[in-house]
């Protein structure tokens, strides 16, 4: 069990007992020992053998070590489960709705014995939440909408939960001699910001036809399998405890290519592709590409053999969508698409100042050890009183600390000045116009009122990105991934202002966002937008954690031209929208 999932045990357990109506002080260690056991760098499974050890962590006092000590003898904690029994499972998923904390689930019980997210979109069609406190109409149309968001996503998985699994079951079967080689496949290869399930494929002399019996039973054996679905001789199926169904299957490096090719999908591509290959008096497998005549093998061992028998160049897996890549590859005209080392810089991360987890000059020094050249600390403004954001005196101290640290780095990185400004339900800026015009890089971004019509957000957007100050439009459509769908807007009329303004348009890199995502990236580029990715990070831990958003851009065909900051800083700070 890693760092991340005793947590959450920890958390769940803090939660169960608010809705409880648990001791406060009690409730309080558990959520500082969930966040400490987030934090450390310690790996609390091998620390758990020595109590001291845990107690040198800070946040971690003597009866929470006792619990991480339970966590790792049993893999769960006797109180959660308890409080589990008592209201059923269900309750804990009654928290992913969005707007849902533990004091709403505890009235809901209270009041209406409600424990699953079933129950509750029962007693709002039967109207039983009416008249409850704190539920007006508001509020259960929300509910409602909620509900219906999280059934429409559930069964997906947010692609850096699927490549965490990949990255561990990966470490595991690759300690097995005979296995070479573990690929991810299917959506997670193409970089979608969500996977269905998760597609590994083997290869290796274990895993060679006739011969996989050992292998297998060593797929089989993974510890972290809640159930096994499937087990054949070159196949095995099975489901992770979060529900993440993963398939397993076992090749011959023979047949690699071909089998790569296939499963990496997607499905319309491999539609498309298999067309092209019967024209050309083929047939194309997940075995190899054979002749139709003859049946005889033309290509199988790897993707470049098998697209070039096809007349095409290779592409990478994020194209692979059927849009437009087949012909552009039979062409010879593929985009060149952006690099992790094209990217010189980082414009929107937070700080202690408001609700980041590190200093100016801790985010400086990480972004120094990421290659980067520059970064923009921007924080809140005052308008998010839960993340302490800044008002005007406090913003222009924080601009002048961030100019403090700009010298001390001493043009190892530049350290530009910034805010990430809230856009006020009428579109109107939080800060004013002379404390903005002091900053280096204003970012302008929706947080608040997400319910508002589509006309009202639109006129909402496209007034802030008229004040001259906005350099960027933060996460253009506040989705949040599987939990919140974005709001209602008119992107391509918002694109289209952005474009003549000279505005950026940021597609935001924390893999719970991800938006724009590739369809309105496309949108962006054909709008003639400037684009910016930036991490969002809340933490230095997280800094130069791009990749998922970088798979965005490549599935949007962006190349470095098409995106801001791959340029050194002083011709970033120049490209952006030029001073009034
Ligand atoms: P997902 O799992 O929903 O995120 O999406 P994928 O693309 O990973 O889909 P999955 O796991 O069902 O299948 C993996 C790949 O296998 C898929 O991208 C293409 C290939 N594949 C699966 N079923 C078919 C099929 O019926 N025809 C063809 N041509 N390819 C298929
Ligand atoms: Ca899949
Ligand atoms: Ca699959
Ligand atoms: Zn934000």
């Amino acid at each position: 069990m890693d760092n991340p999932t005793m947590a959450r045990l920890l958390s769940q357990t803090a939660d169960l007992l608010e809705i409880d109506g648990g001791d406060n002080f009690r409730i309080r260690s558990y959520r500082r020992a969930a966040e400490a056991a987030e934090q450390t760098t310690v790996d609390l499974m091998a620390a758990a053998a020595e109590t001291a050890r845990l107690l040198e962590i800070p946040g971690i006092g003597k009866s929470m070590a006792a619990n991480l000590q339970a966590i790792a003898a049993t893999g769960t904690l006797p109180l959660r489960d308890e409080l589990l029994a008592k209201y059923g499972a269900g309750l804990l998923e009654l928290l992913n709705l969005p707007g849902m904390g533990p004091k709403t689930v505890a009235l809901l019980w209270d009041a209406a014995r409600i424990a699953s997210i079933d129950q509750l979109a029962e007693a709002i069609e039967a109207g039983r939440l009416a008249g409850l406190p704190r539920m007006g109409d508001k509020q259960i149309d929300k509910l409602r909408k909620g509900i219906d968001d999280y059934r429409r996503s559930a069964g997906r998985y947010r692609i850096d939960v699927a490549e965490e699994a990949a990255q561990r079951i990966s470490a595991y079967l690759l300690a097995f001699p005979g296995i070479d080689k573990v690929t991810p496949a299917g959506s997670l290869r193409r970089g979608r910001e969500t996977a269905g399930d998760l597609d590994l494929l083997l290869t290796g002399p274990a895993c060679a036809p006739e011969n996989t019996g050992a292998a297998v039973e060593h797929v089989a054996a993974y510890p972290g399998i809640h159930d096994i679905i499937a087990k054949g001789e070159n196949k095995v199926s099975f489901h992770l405890a979060n529900g993440l169904q993963v398939d397993v299957r076992l090749l011959p490096s023979a047949s690699y290519g071909a089998a790569l090719q296939y499963f990496t999908g997607s499905k319309a591509h491999n539609v498309s592709l298999r067309q092209r290959a019967l024209k050309m008096g083929y047939t194309l497998s997940e075995w190899a590409l054979a002749r139709l005549d003859d049946e005889s093998t033309v290509a199988a061992a790897t993707e470049e053999e098998i697209y070039a028998a096809l007349g095409m160049d290779w592409m990478p897996a994020e194209l692979r969508e059927n849009l437009g890549e087949i012909e552009a590859a039979a062409r010879h005209a593929l985009p060149k698409l952006i690099e992790k080392a094209d990217l010189r810089g980082d414009v929107h991360m937070h700080t202690t100042a408001t609700d980041g987890h590190n200093t100016i000059r801790e985010m400086a020094e990480a972004a120094l050890a990421c290659g980067y050249h520059y970064i923009a600390i921007t924080d809140h403004s005052k308008n998010l009183a839960m993340t302490n954001g800044l008002d005007e005196k406090r913003a222009l101290e924080h601009v002048q600390r961030i100019r403090e640290v700009d010298q001390q780095m001493q043009g190892r990185i530049r350290v530009f000045t910034g805010i990430e400004v809230d856009i006020l339900a009428d579109g109107a800026l939080d800060l004013d116009d002379e404390v903005l015009a002091q900053m280096d890089v204003v970012i302008a971004s929706v947080h608040t009122r997400l319910e508002q019509s589509r006309e009202e957000m639109t006129a909402r957007v496209l007034r802030a990105i008229e004040n001259p100050n906005v350099r960027i439009l933060g996460h253009p459509t506040g989705r949040l991934l599987l939990r919140r769908e974005p709001f209602a807007m008119d992107m391509g009329n918002v694109l289209r202002r952005a474009s003549e303004l000279g505005v950026a348009v940021e597609h935001n890199a924390a893999p719970e966002r991800l938006d724009l995502n590739d369809r309105n990236l496309r949108l962006a580029k054909e709008s003639g937008c400037r684009i910016v990715m930036n991490s969002d990070s809340h933490d230095a831990r997280n800094l130069g954690k791009m990749d998922y958003g970088l798979r965005q851009l490549r599935r949007a065909w962006l190349g470095h031209q098409d995106v801001l900051n791959t340029l050194g800083a002083e011709e970033f700070l120049a490209a952006l929208r030029p001073r009034a």
